[in-house]
């Protein structure tokens, strides 16, 4: 079979270390379990520490791109490779379009939890709402999001583990990778996909966003995002910790967002190669992250006490109203440092409250239940700011 002259000549970007190739480059991995040749990839064991043997790597003939049948077992290869650091690319490739989202914030702001709960809530909730359908796209994602997200939160009821350095853990710089599928309506009014697209997910570790350097090396695909969502634990803003001091056990406290901020700009202003009048384009979504643990201090007659009705697309009244709530929380807590640098350097941001678990798990690490609270709402801005999803009809 051939493939489509347009997807073979179009440039893809791999999602996992950003290199831009042509399809027709790509070469194929034997994937067949009884082929003799299993060795150890160099390329893939020099990019991603991966040193386990794998299937023959057959380069790609030009013309004859869906597979190529391999010189060993004869099976027809199909898996395709990024020719930079041959990871398998996800199988939609050349069909459908990434879009990069990283999730970034101080060490412990929650930005694992947040993820665990996202998922969970776009797969059970949000999707049968909005008729979207996100799915796995490999196996690699099935199993990190179900033994390193979802299970300890979902089934043993405990906290997840610190993330670890991306710089001695390669595995943290993988992304896990979802298609996410929109169904809409056509003008007969039977149910049509309206898009397909993938969706790269980064839970970057705090640690790693501590130095310019390592976040360069580490965290290449910052700047390389469509989008970004930042998560600030209110309890680290030192106003917020004194209105609590002496009847919770705070997080230890740090002033790391603001220059995560920094550091995240100059990283996209270098990475992009923009001048420095000009606004930051990347979408940016400001988090309020663990909303629970401030709620005597927040107004329960709040908008963002609400719950939002995204009939159909994003409820855009609800969410201006709640990223005005939240900037001037922000400048009541003493944190309108923040807003006016997120305000002066992107030029799309919007700012959010949420809760992923909705309550504080006990001291032996135990979530006693999850209720989350407007997990979702960074997220369809996101999609809403891509284009890819459009305002409710309320
Ligand atoms: N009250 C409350 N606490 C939360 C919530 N989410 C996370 N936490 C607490 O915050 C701690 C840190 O959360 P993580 O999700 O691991 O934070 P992180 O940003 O991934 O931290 P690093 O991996 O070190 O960068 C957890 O162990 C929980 O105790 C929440 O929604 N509400
Ligand atoms: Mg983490
Ligand atoms: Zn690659
Ligand atoms: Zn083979």
């Amino acid at each position: 079979m051939f493939e489509s002259l347009k997807a073979t000549l179009r440039k893809e970007t791999c999602p996992f270390c950003f290199e831009r190739f042509g399809l027709k480059d790509a070469p194929f991995r034997c994937k067949n379990k009884r082929c003799k040749v299993q060795t150890r990839d160099e390329i893939l064991f020099k990019a991603w520490d991966d040193g386990r043997p794998t299937g023959r790597v057959i380069p790609p003939r030009w013309g004859l791109s869906s597979g190529m049948a391999c010189p060993e077992c004869r099976e027809e290869a199909r898996k395709r490779l990024c020719p930079a650091c041959h990871m398998d690319l996800p199988h939609t490739v050349g069909k459908s379009r990434n879009y990069i989202f990283a999730l970034i914030g101080g060490k412990d702001s929650g930005k694992s939890h947040y993820l665990a709960v996202l998922i969970h809530q776009i797969q059970n909730v949000l999707g049968p709402d909005l008729n979207m359908l996100l799915e796995p796209l490999n196996e690699d994602t099935i199993k990190r999001y179900r033994e390193n997200f979802h299970d300890p939160v979902y089934k043993s009821h405990i906290i997840i583990r610190t993330t670890q350095s991306g710089f001695t853990d390669r595995t943290v710089q993988v992304p896990m990778i979802y298609s996410l599928t929109l169904i809409g309506k056509s003008v007969r009014g039977k149910q049509k996909i309206v898009a397909a697209v993938n969706l790269v997910f980064f839970d970057t570790a705090g640690e790693d966003l501590r130095d310019q350097d390592l976040m360069a090396t580490v965290n290449k695909y910052i700047y390389c995002a469509d989008g970004i969502i930042l998560l600030l634990d209110p309890l680290q803003l030192p106003w917020v910790r004194d209105q609590f001091s002496g009847h919770t056990t705070l997080p230890a406290s740090t002033d790391e967002t603001s220059e995560i901020v920094t550091r995240t700009s100059n990283l996209i202003v270098a990475g992009r190669h923009l001048k420095a009048n000009v606004k930051i384009p990347t979408p940016l979504a400001v988090a309020f992250s663990k909303s629970d643990a401030v709620a005597t201090l927040i107004d329960t007659q709040m908008q963002m006490n609400a719950s939002p009705r995204h009939a159909g697309g994003l409820d855009v009244a609800d969410q201006s109203a709640v990223s005005d709530e939240m900037q001037s929380l922000l400048a009541r807590w003493n944190g309108g440092y923040l807003v006016q640098q997120v305000s002066t350097r992107y030029e799309k941001f919007s700012f959010f409250g949420l809760t992923a678990l909705g309550c504080n798990p006990h001291v032996d690490g135990k979530i006693p239940r999850v209720i989350p609270h407007r997990v979702e709402d960074p997220f369809l801005w996101l999609l809403y700011q891509q284009g890819l999803i459009k305002g409710a009809k309320l």
